[in-house]
């Protein structure tokens, strides 16, 4: 074969093509090429009558190369190779195992019998990646499953195991045991049989299952996925499929296909993919087999949740027998909950929940193999926890921080064994949220970071490795977009011009509903906390007088918004707007009505700019690992790529002018670009090209 990943073999009448790409059989431009020469070789080997497709390693196929996307697609074309495979003479058989998805699916479709053994994971993620199936996906699955069923399957990007598949009947026979052996065995059947080949696109296009089944698909839509152009292209891919030859309307998906292969919306989840495959940070983990979680508040018993979910076991700590009785409660409920909702049986919620002891001394963390610390956000109170921790964990145990703000190096100091100290920040709630930042301390030993990156990776967490600096990534670029939310606020945005111009955007939440949710008080402490804090009087000023007026957020009915009891949409309150107003007449700030443009601007260029301060001071290591925290905590949208992304997308000559403009009209103290911007604004550059810098500890910081 042309190509080594490719092998083919004759079983006794049974050609084998096997697939041997890893890590996951992507069909790249050689395996395709190979591919092709393979079918071609058995379709005119008289000796062969059937042939059986068989993918190497623990996956069938996962799919195209996403890596070929930035260039014009090259031959062969996948949809011709699977086109020139339903077309043989001979039986095609496709030996399912694993993860089969998008393209790899797409090849199932086109191979005449499909069998699969019971770990099948079967799908059209191209959604996902702002794609719609290409290779013939939108044009034989309809076919096969009906027109709904294909629609809610293509849109989702959600893949089914055997039960659903068989049930579909996109499987014909199911294997125990050896796939290979397995599908072998089928294919002498089928030919003992005298089964003929069995083409998809030989089926007519059903019939819509009712008038509205595109209607229904359209309105199914997230608002997220609306804005992703892929969705309405899959739908309008099938919708077209019902009125065209299968190979017009091939013809007319490859278009959209290729349209949506340039879209922003596509590069930008393009490139969140492979950030979130970053490789851990060099080091060998320390084996991890029990967690001590100290802090039995929402924050530890969610990190408790998320350890005895992922096997661990876990001894959660809290001085006050209340406190911990409470946490205790709350992970019982969650696995209870689990168990109602069909996500655990019940020997699962109750070995999750028997995983989780409960102690009130610090002590009882003696042997565990790494501890996280949850508890109240306060420098000395967290040096009171290390000192402790330092003398009570055996030497070699790993001691994390969950601060979301404070000095992990003066955390690690009260711990007499600073190598040992590594941040570990979660975002609430624990066992739901995927971003974790993880904070080297200057001291931090490289194998203590990896243990704590290869911990997250088990909770099923995108890990981010980032320097110690206030608020690390997230929480500092959230000061930078917070702060021009604030200020024009004060200018004469209300609260929900500002949440409605931001959510427009894509946010998941406006900042100022996200504020009313965690609690206002919560910033309001942190920042009184925060030596760096600038000195300006219109810095968070609305925020503090919500606090200082009482107004805690969702928490006591009364923030940014106003609450029914229990409620948690809020409704805007004429009495805020007044209080702002009145705090903008005490500060001698005129008032003007401000649009949505502007209001997405100041909020996207502040974090821009923010982030582009942590990739020079190295607390983030590379534009993509910024854009991947706030896409994970902070409700960024994907479709964006998150904001160095985005940045790159406006272009950064563009984004300079910007910053230039406000600054001549604001004033240069929060728009003066920065050396690097105005570096690779001048040279045409791209943040996403910038090499990665190793992370650092920020030093002289409150
Ligand atoms: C498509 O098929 C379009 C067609 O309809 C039409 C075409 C015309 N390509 O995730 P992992 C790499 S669109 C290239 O850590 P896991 C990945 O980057 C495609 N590379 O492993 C990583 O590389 P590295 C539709 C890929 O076991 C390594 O493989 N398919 C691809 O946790 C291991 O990946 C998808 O969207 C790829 N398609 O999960 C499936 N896939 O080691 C995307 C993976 O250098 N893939 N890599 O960092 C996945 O969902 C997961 O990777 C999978 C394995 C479940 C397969």
């Amino acid at each position: 074969m042309s190509d080594p990943a490719i092998r083919v073999r004759d079983e006794s009448g049974i050609g084998v093509v096997e697939i041997d790409h890893p890590p996951v059989n992507a069909l790249a431009r050689p395996v395709r090429a190979a591919l092709l020469e393979a079918i071609e070789r058995l379709a005119h080997d008289p000796a062969v009558q059937a042939i059986v497709i068989h993918g190497c390693g623990r996956h069938f196929i996962a799919g195209a190369d996403v890596r070929e996307f930035d260039a014009p697609p090259a031959e062969p074309l996948l949809h011709e190779v699977l086109n020139r495979v339903e077309a043989l003479d001979k039986p095609v058989i496709a030996a399912l195992h694993g993860t089969t998805l998008g393209g790899g699916a797409e090849l199932a479709l086109a191979s005449h019998y499909r069998c699969a053994t019971p770990d099948l994971s079967f799908g059209f993620p191209e959604i996902k990646l702002g794609l719609l199936p290409g290779a013939g996906g939108t044009v034989r699955l309809p076919r096969l499953v009906g027109i709904r069923r294909a629609l809610e399957l293509m849109t989702s990007g959600t893949p089914i195991g055997i039960a659903a598949a068989r049930e579909l009947g996109l499987v014909d026979h199911e294997l125990r045991g050896d796939v290979l052996a397995g599908a072998v065995a089928f294919a002498r059947e089928r030919i003992a049989a005298g089964a003929p080949p069995r083409r998809t696109t030989d089926l007519p296009m059903p019939a819509p299952e009712s008038p509205t089944v595109f209607a229904d698909a359209r309105a199914a839509l997230s608002a997220a996925a609306r804005r992703v152009p892929a969705s309405e292209a899959i739908i309008a891919a099938v919708e077209a499929s019902a009125s065209q030859s299968w190979r017009a309307a091939l013809a007319a998906a490859r278009e959209r296909f290729d349209a949506c292969r340039r879209s922003t919306e596509s590069r930008a989840l393009r490139h969140l993919f492979f950030a979130e495959r970053v490789p851990p940070p060099a080091g060998t983990p320390q084996p991890v087999a029990t967690v001590g979680v100290v802090g039995a508040g929402t924050m530890g018993s969610g990190i408790a949740i998320a350890a005895a979910a992922a096997g661990l076991e876990v001894t959660l700590v809290d001085a006050q027998d209340a406190a911990l009785a409470a946490g205790l409660g709350r992970i019982e409920r969650h696995f209870a909950d689990a168990q109602r909702k069909g996500r655990l049986d019940a020997a699962g919620a109750a070995a999750a929940t028997a995983r989780v002891r409960g102690a009130t001394t610090l002590e009882a963390l003696a042997p565990v193999d790494l501890v996280i610390e949850a508890v109240f956000e306060s420098l000395e109170v967290k040096r009171g926890v290390f000192a402790e921790l330092g003398r009570a964990c055996r030497p070699g145990a790993v001691l994390a921080t969950n601060t979301s703000t404070l000095d992990v190096d003066a955390i690690a100091a009260a711990s007499g064994r600073p190598a040992d100290v590594v941040g570990m920040h979660f975002f609430s709630p624990a066992q739901v949220m995927r971003l974790l930042e993880i904070v080297r301390g200057r001291d931090t030993a490289p194998a203590v970071l990896a243990t704590a990156f290869a911990l997250g990776k088990r909770l099923g967490k995108i890990g981010v490795v980032v320097g110690n600096g206030f608020g690390f990534v997230g929480n500092r670029m959230l000061y930078a977009y917070g702060r021009e939310k604030e200020l024009m606020m004060l200018e004469g945005a209300t609260p929900i011009e500002i949440d409605r111009a931001l959510e427009t955007f894509g946010m998941a939440m406006g900042p100022n509903a996200v504020g009313d949710l965690a609690g206002l008080d919560i910033g309001y402490a942190v920042r009184r906390g925060w030596r760096e804090r600038p000195d300006d009087p219109r810095f968070y000023r609305v925020s503090d007088l919500l606090v200082e007026q009482g107004r805690l957020g969702q928490k006591n009915g009364r923030g940014f918004y106003r609450y029914e009891p229990g409620g948690r949409r809020g409704t805007p309150d004429p009495e805020v707007d007044a209080l702002i107003r009145a705090e903008a007449e005490r500060l001698g700030i005129a008032r003007r009505a401000i649009g949505a443009d502007e209001i997405v601007e100041r909020c996207m260029l502040a974090l821009i700019d923010e982030g582009v301060r942590l990739l020079e001071e190295g607390i983030a290591a590379r534009a993509s690992d910024i854009d991947l925290v706030w896409c994970h905590g902070y409700g960024f949208p994907r479709e964006r790529g998150g904001p160095m992304f985005y940045a790159d997308t406006l272009g950064l000559g563009h984004v300079l002018e910007r910053i230039r403009c406000y600054a001549r009209t604001r004033g240069p103290r929060y728009w003066t670009p920065t050396a690097s911007l105005e570096r690779l604004a001048r040279d045409g550059g791209r943040l996403a090209d910038e090499p990665s810098a190793p992370t650092t500890s920020a030093t002289g910081r409150g």
